[in-house]
């Protein structure tokens, strides 16, 4: 206790004394740091092998072909880039009510794997898994004649889509189509083919029916033809939904969890983390937080460094061990020695 200007202190109520320099106040965030092993590169690959096509609603993000993809990534992984997460974009190929192109030999997720891996083999490769893409209504699932989802003919669909993409060398399958019981359905095709122990299941955990998807719908031409993703992904309100559907691919054997969108999801993440803290969390820091950010910080309202290390930093202590970030090489430029804030 001491006095200060006749108002007494007491002892532990005195936390400058913790925070008085860059050292001190680094040992207070220990769990909330951003290095290269933390974060995961979002990619998008499309079918013409030469092209790098700028995304309008993602400035600063392009869509590559697989002859680009090399150049694009060497310079990044030498910054400490450990794993991507691919997305395939079709314009030429046709999309059918099933998505026949999801995982045909033309597919450019399909043809980008084994050359990525020659390419990079310290890189693990996770490939996204959904249907959207690929199919001629544009939802996650196979529909029925009556428009809604067939969940059952998705399952079949989707767990084939993973095999494939694991055979052509994927190291983690994310399924981010939201089906009910999706995870045991891959997880039974690896395991059947000798793979359980080869490829690792990501799953889109907590996935919520979010109006922060925009630009992504633009950048990989996914958008539903008719409705909404409602009936299958999560409420933005329900915890509880978003507890069970944890328990539920822990369950059915998935390897990682994530919650998404981040920034007005951190609740969730707190939450799911307490409650699994012995499986990696991932954090989608989805195409419209990108969007905000970067256009915030273009009209200079806000210093692009200083408030998304600070978003990042903030989703770490909420409880990720990883972020899904568009935004991966501009960090990891940040992060090297020369460049350290
Ligand atoms: O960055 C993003 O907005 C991610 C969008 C995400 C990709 N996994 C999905 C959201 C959506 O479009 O509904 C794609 C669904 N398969």
């Amino acid at each position: 206790m001491y006095e200060k200007n006749n108002f007494k202190v007491q002892n532990k109520h005195i936390l400058h004394s913790s925070i008085f320099n860059p050292t001190l106040r680094g040992w207070q965030s220990i769990k909330c740091e951003i290095t290269p092993k933390n974060l995961m590169y979002p990619l998008f690959i499309v079918e013409d092998d030469n092209a790098v096509q700028p995304i309008n609603s993602m400035p600063g993000i392009s869509r590559y072909g697989i002859n680009k993809l090399k150049q694009h990534l060497e310079g990044i992984i030498k910054n400490g880039l450990q794993s991507v997460l691919l997305f395939g974009v079709i314009e030429n190929l046709p999309k059918d009510d099933v998505a026949t192109h999801a995982d045909s030999p033309d597919n450019p997720v399909m043809r980008a794997l084994p050359k990525i891996k020659s390419w990079f083999p310290n890189l693990t490769i996770a490939c996204d898994v959904c249907l959207c893409p690929y199919s001629s209504h544009g939802h996650c699932g196979i529909l029925k004649p009556d428009g809604t989802l067939d969940n059952t003919a998705s399952l079949k669909r989707i767990s084939d889509v993973a095999l494939a993409y694991a055979k052509a060398g994927a190291d983690i399958i994310a399924p981010s189509d939201m089906m009910d019981g999706r995870i045991g359905a891959i997880k039974t095709k690896l395991v059947n083919s000798g793979l359980q122990e080869k490829v690792a299941i990501l799953s889109y955990t907590a996935k919520f029916a979010s109006s922060f998807y925009g630009p992504f719908r633009d950048a990989a031409k996914s958008k539903p033809a008719h409705g909404d993703r409602k009936c299958y992904q999560l409420p933005p309100t329900s915890t509880g939904l978003a507890i069970r559907a944890a328990e539920r691919d822990i369950t059915e054997g998935s390897d990682m969890l994530m919650v998404k969108p981040t920034m007005i999801y951190m609740d969730i993440l707190k939450e799911l983390k307490e409650k699994h803290p012995e499986y990696p969390m991932f954090a989608y820091q989805v195409s419209g937080e990108y969007a905000m950010i970067y256009h915030a910080a273009s009209k200079g309202n806000a210093e692009l460094k200083i408030v998304l290390m600070e978003v990042l930093e903030s989703i770490r202590r909420a409880g990720a061990d990883v972020i899904i970030s568009y935004f991966t090489p501009v960090v990891l430029e940040w992060l090297q020695p020369k460049n350290k804030l």
